[in-house]
């Protein structure tokens, strides 16, 4: 049997509290979900904590743009948050947050230490000083090019292409992500943690670590390299004010670095519920007996393992930077055991994101009308673990009604009502079905191993596989027949299907657990379900009752808990939540702080010879006059605006900009429009091109769309790259995707395509405050 001293400390990564998280985000969380639950049925004493981070730049950032507090925006969101996880059924032990006094508290008592074993350097650094802004630039207030790959779009403290972590000095042509401005270099003092005095511990550590606990192959190659190409100094402060202070003097402007509190966050929380209990008056713990055993009032008998439930992109902050402030401590904090890294989940034929409003947000979900143990069911079964796994609709569609209706369900409804219709609900009297539960325990017992690892997508294969196995058997057994003609025959399948459905949702009660209790409840049992605040019900079920005949009896009047989708549904969920794509990139509304909670793209970005030669052979951009314009009825975002295009026939275009310009400031405009892009419906009125236009931020902060100017320029009039064919035939339609591949861009003012300007009648489109950006 297992070891049952063992603990079960579990964590998912702390969602950024500034948004709603989509189905990629949740990943972790469902994730651990299934693992805690397991680990409590199988008597291990557990401990899942997770919560929102709060701290650090967009938050700061967002807060601005909503016109509320960081402490109100991180309420409001934290609500949000709260609510979905919820409604997913995540049964956390605690769900907290970053910014309460816990996390303070621990966060600078981790640094005292670190700063006491001399492993905190101050170094006086060049920063990155927005001048238009007056504020020294925090890493994430910095987009740039990567100096490694290159690829256009780095942010100062990571590049989402090729995953290496950055200085905002390292990037190449660096902007302020506020205002687009380009930054000066200015002398400012910051704390570092000393990584490479570290290092050799850490080495020796996570050697043995990673062996021990299993972490998962992206996982050891990525600290591995990290290792092999040396460790830097890392600064650990920042120049915000939403954040935890630094208890040092001369910081007193200063906050810590968001990502050096973030993993504190886990311990915080674990304290953070100890606090409420003891607030609550109910016998508390103290956190430490988690966290720091050795320092503990209370002991704790047995080893702590601890498991981490994160996404690829989060993996060096949980193997290197947080480990080594463990470490560095010289104290004995408890220390990842094994690592579980998800690859990420895209959405259709591109990816989650937010700030574009693309795929199945947590609301959404919620607003289906699909249940969520439905949505749960897609997200292990196809769980991300060896690579990155696209979410379809249709996929969707035919997993759940093939396997979960088709598979599972499709077992428990026939043979509960075939016991309802045949036998009056009293469980028949059997025998035991050796040669079938020989199968059934070979792969329980393979779900179980699977389950110790956090293997979660193998052990709820093997699930699936009994009950595959037993539809079969029931099948084999024609109980319809042999009930009237070999009645025992009939009997024993029945009494043996009974119990491995007992035992099928006792192991399927950590992925489902509505299903299975419902289920269990036909049965007249409840599967174990417990955790802080929620006690078991007494005589509930446990992984310790698997494979055991007993205790069965009758069965209560079934009904059918999952209902087909059908085509017409998957349907109306792909244009709502697409369509919802398409009109969001009309509305220009650019969030890129954002960026790093996105999964990274599948295709790979075209280099920039290639998106001249892409641009040049099929995109066609031309200068049109706004005739008339009115608001779409049914869009508080969307303008109608008829153009004269040079063509003869008027052109409808339909563009989001209602929130940034009025009526008069666009009439009359020559503007410039991609005229090849195929039409599309939206808020009902077909839309033929897109007029484009920049983005900035003003002096106030609020967000501002800037529409290309091209007044010069007859209607019709051609704009192209400079060098290029004005007279070149274009392709006739093209995709969205397609146009979006190619990066038209303004810097300092000046537009074009990877460092080529785009001219209408030989003069150059300029802009005069979306300087700097992404034209679109
Ligand atoms: N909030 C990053 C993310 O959501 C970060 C994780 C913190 S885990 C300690 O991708
Ligand atoms: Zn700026």
């Amino acid at each position: 049997m297992n070891n049952i001293k063992t603990k079960r400390l579990i964590t998912s990564a702390l969602p950024y509290v500034n948004n709603i998280p989509h189905l990629g985000n949740l990943i972790q969380m469902l994730s651990a979900d299934v693992f805690a639950r397991f680990c409590r049925s199988r008597g291990y004493e557990t401990m899942y904590v997770c919560g929102t981070d709060e701290y650090g730049t967009a938050t700061e950032t967002k807060a601005l743009q909503e016109k509320k507090t960081a402490r109100e925006l991180c309420d409001y969101y934290y609500a949000i948050h709260k609510d979905i996880y919820e409604w997913f059924d995540i049964a956390f032990d605690k769900f907290g947050r970053t910014s309460n006094e816990e996390c303070t508290e621990i966060t600078q008592s981790i640094f005292n230490d670190l700063d006491k074993n001399g492993f905190i350097k101050e170094h006086t650094s060049k920063q990155l000083f927005c001048p238009k802004c007056n504020m020294f630039l925090a890493d994430r207030y910095v987009d740039g090019e990567c100096p490694k790959c290159h690829a256009p779009d780095a942010r100062g403290d990571q590049c989402d292409s090729c995953g290496t972590l950055l200085d905002p000095t390292q990037l190449l042509k660096p902007r302020c992500h506020t205002c687009g401005s380009t930054p000066e270099v200015r002398e400012t003092k910051h704390l570092y943690i000393d990584l490479p005095s570290i290092a050799p511990k850490l080495e020796a550590w996570m050697e043995k670590a990673s062996v021990e606990g299993k972490w998962s192959a992206n996982a050891i190659q990525m600290t591995k390299a990290w290792i092999r190409d040396g460790l830097n100094e890392r600064a650990i402060t920042r120049d915000l004010k939403w954040g935890i202070p630094v208890p040092k003097a001369g910081y007193e402007n200063k906050v810590f670095y968001v990502w050096f509190n973030a993993p504190i966050g886990y311990m915080s929380i674990t304290k953070q519920l100890a606090d409420e209990m003891k607030a609550a008056g109910k016998e508390t713990f103290d956190w430490k007996k988690w966290w720091l055993p050795s320092e503990s009032s209370e002991k704790m008998d047995g080893e702590i393992k601890l498991f981490q439930f994160i996404g690829k992109d989060n993996i060096p902050f949980h193997t290197v930077v947080f480990p080594c402030s463990e470490i560095g401590t010289g104290k004995d904090y408890t220390k990842l055991y094994h690592m579980s890294s998800t690859e990420f989940l895209n959405y259709e034929d591109g990816k989650f994101s937010k700030s574009k409003g693309v795929g199945v947000f947590g609301s959404d979900a919620k607003e289906s009308g699909i249940p969520s143990d439905a949505w749960r069911f897609y997200i292990y079964y196809n769980r991300p673990e060896n690579q990155d796994y696209q979410f379809t609709w249709k996929d969707f569609q035919e997993k759940y009604n093939k396997e979960l209706i088709g598979n599972l369900g499709n077992l428990v409804n026939r043979t509960l009502l075939f016991i309802n219709k045949n036998y009056s609900g009293k469980i028949p009297a059997g025998k035991k079905d050796e040669a079938l539960w020989a199968q059934v325990l070979e792969h329980e017992k393979k779900a179980t191993e699977h389950l110790e690892w956090a293997e979660l997508k193998d052990a709820f294969h093997e699930i699936f596989a009994i009950s595959d196995i037993c539809n079969k058997a029931f099948q084999a057994a024609e109980p319809w027949k042999a009930v009237k003609t070999n009645k025992e025959v009939a009997d024993n399948i029945l009494y043996n299907l009974a119990y491995v459905i007992k035992d099928l949702m006792i192991m399927i009660q950590p992925y489902l657990p509505k299903y299975s209790q419902v289920v269990a409840g036909y049965l007249g049992h409840t599967i174990y379900d417990a955790h802080f605040g929620t006690p078991a019900k007494e005589g509930s079920l446990t992984w310790e009752d698997l494979g055991k005949m007993e205790g069965l009896d009758t069965i209560s009047e079934t009904s059918v808990y999952f209902t087909p989708l059908d085509n017409k549904a998957m349907e109306e969920f792909r244009a709502k939540f697409s369509g919802k794509q398409n009109e969001k990139k009309e509305e220009k509304q650019p969030k890129k702080q954002e960026k790093k909670a996105e999964p990274k793209e599948e295709k790979p970005a075209l280099t920039p010879e290639q998106q001249i030669d892409f641009f040049n052979a099929n995109i066609e951009l031309r200068v049109a006059k706004i005739t008339d314009i009115k608001p779409n009825p049914d869009g508080d975002k969307l303008y109608i605006e008829t153009m004269d295009d040079g063509s003869g026939t008027p052109r409808t275009i339909q563009s989001g900009l209602r929130k940034y310009l009025t009526e008069a400031e666009l009439l009359g405009k020559h503007v410039v429009i991609a005229a090849n892009l195929a039409p599309r419906k939206m808020r009902g009125v077909e839309s033929y091109g897109m007029l484009l236009a920049g983005d900035y931020t003003d002096e106030n902060g609020k967000e501002c769309v800037e529409v290309l100017d091209a007044s010069w320029a007859a209607p019709g009039t051609k704009v192209v790259l400079e060098g290029s064919d004005v007279n070149a035939v274009k392709k006739a339609e093209i995709s969205g995707d397609e146009f979006f591949s190619v990066a038209i861009e303004a810097k300092d003012g000046i537009v074009g395509i990877a460092g080529k300007k785009l001219l209408a009648d030989g003069k150059e489109i300029k802009t005069t405050k979306a300087l700097n950006g992404e034209i679109g």
